[in-house]
């Protein structure tokens, strides 16, 4: 499945707005861990790597930064700026983020459990691993 931009539906009354998000319902996934970036230093580009089976949801539920996705032909760029808009991003994507800004807080939700051994943080190796 390609990069794909899930809207989530902000519930809100006059106190504010809530999103929820359940596993497997609305997303295309069971949700097995979520971690979030914050503090994100000015000028700072993180990721440099590509997953070799995660699924992931990201979104920046404070803030903004954008995600620089790559199938190792193309390049696409989305930003991440609303609460209620989540990236879908499958295997086989190497990803750059970057242009955080000092509020960012981007909240992921992830399909596995961390496991250094999916990761390719390699840019040659990716390239290797697409072509297999
Ligand atoms: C991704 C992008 C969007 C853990 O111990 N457990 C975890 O669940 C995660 C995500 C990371 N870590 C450790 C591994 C490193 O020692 O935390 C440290 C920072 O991780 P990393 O350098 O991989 O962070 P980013 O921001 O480059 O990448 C992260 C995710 O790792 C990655 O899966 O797709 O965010």
């Amino acid at each position: 499945m390609k990069p794909t931009i899930i809207n989530f539906e902000p519930l809100g009354d006059a106190r504010g707005s809530l999103v929820a998000i359940e596993s497997d319902i609305g997303i295309p996934f069971p949700i097995r861990r979520v971690y979030y970036i914050f503090g994100t230093k000015e000028g700072v580009e993180r990721g440099f790597h590509a997953h070799k089976d995660l699924q992931q949801i990201a979104v920046a539920v404070t803030g903004s930064c954008e995600m620089i996705l790559d199938d190792g032909e193309e390049q696409k760029s989305v930003l991440l700026d609303r609460s209620t808009k989540g990236l879908y991003i499958g295997p086989g994507f190497w990803r750059v983020m970057c242009n955080f800004t000092p509020d960012c807080v981007l909240l992921v939700l992830a399909d596995r459990h961390y496991d250094e051994s999916d990761y390719i943080r390699s840019y040659d190796e990716f390239l290797e691993w697409k072509k297999k």
